[in-house]
């Protein structure tokens, strides 16, 4: 068989799937650690329930991800995953989810392993939203999950830390209400209203304007020059003030 041949007749296995987005729906990746349960305590001894030195290291990860050849609006990341809003025109790869996945996946494991210094893999869905509704509702949940693990991991750390093995420490958090989470950290001394925002929220990331100083040697005069910059927001807003927040980006977005 001639080579043309052969790549026209082999191609359509790997090819005939694919599926792409459809135009006018939003896209939203969710990148998420692989067994980071065991990373982040055994491999790579980073502090329970959290650690800055990791939290630094997932935004990090998630500037690559905005700077890697997609268009995205935001960026959220919480515990080990990360959130990306690709603008509503994104066109790049045809819209082909295969590429989505594969790459994004990809350029997090090989960014994220590189400033480790050991192997962290990732793993990507893409979430097709077809109103501005549930994007707001998308971002709203991540946030929403990440005040809740704050909660659950504060409590089961702090079991933990007093000697109580795994299993009971899960199953006592297992059988408790909200109130009595709190409770059993003011008991003992943490006010988790008190805790920083960054574990219990997460953390957003978006496009702003930078100032930077410079030089003009022709005039010899100094000079401001703006460029586009991410600013890395750890005081995000919680509940309804954060669905605002997400719509604004959103609003943004289109212009
Ligand atoms: N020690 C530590 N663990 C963290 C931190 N942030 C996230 N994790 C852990 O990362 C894991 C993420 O959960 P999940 O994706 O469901 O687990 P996986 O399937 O093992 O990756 C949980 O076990 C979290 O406790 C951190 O700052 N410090
Ligand atoms: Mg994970």
């Amino acid at each position: 068989m001639k080579f043309d041949e052969l790549d026209e007749s082999m191609r359509v296995y790997e090819t005939a799937h694919d599926q792409c987005v459809l135009p006018g729906i939003y896209m939203v990746a969710r990148i998420d650690g692989r067994s980071f349960t065991r990373l982040t305590k055994e491999l790579a001894g980073f502090e329970a329930p959290f650690d800055v030195r990791f939290r630094d290291l997932m935004i990090e990860t998630t500037k690559h991800l905005m700077n890697c050849g997609f268009n995205v609006i935001y960026g959220y990341t919480e515990s080990d995953e990360i959130s990306l809003l690709f603008d509503l025109d994104i066109n790049v790869f045809g819209r082909k989810t295969r590429k989505y996945n594969s790459i994004l996946a990809g350029e997090a494991s090989a960014k994220f392993s590189l400033m480790l210094g050991q192997l962290g893999a990732f793993d990507c869905r893409i979430s097709e939203l077809p109103t501005r509704r549930l994007v707001v509702d998308y971002f709203r949940w991540r946030n929403e999950d990440a005040h809740r693990n704050a909660l659950n991991a504060h409590c089961y750390w702090m079991l933990r830390k007093e000697g109580v093995d795994p299993n009971s420490a899960a199953a006592t958090i297992a059988g408790k209400s909200l109130a009595d989470k709190n409770e059993l950290l003011f008991s003992r001394g943490v006010n988790f209203n008190e805790l920083p925002n960054w574990q219990k929220r997460g953390v957003g990331l978006y496009w702003g304007v930078e100032e930077k100083a410079g030089f003009n040697p022709k005039d010899n005069v100094p000079v401001v020059s703006q460029r586009r910059a991410i600013v890395t927001e750890l005081e995000l807003p919680m509940r309804d003030e954060y669905s605002a927040f997400v719509a604004n980006l959103l609003e943004r977005g289109k212009q």
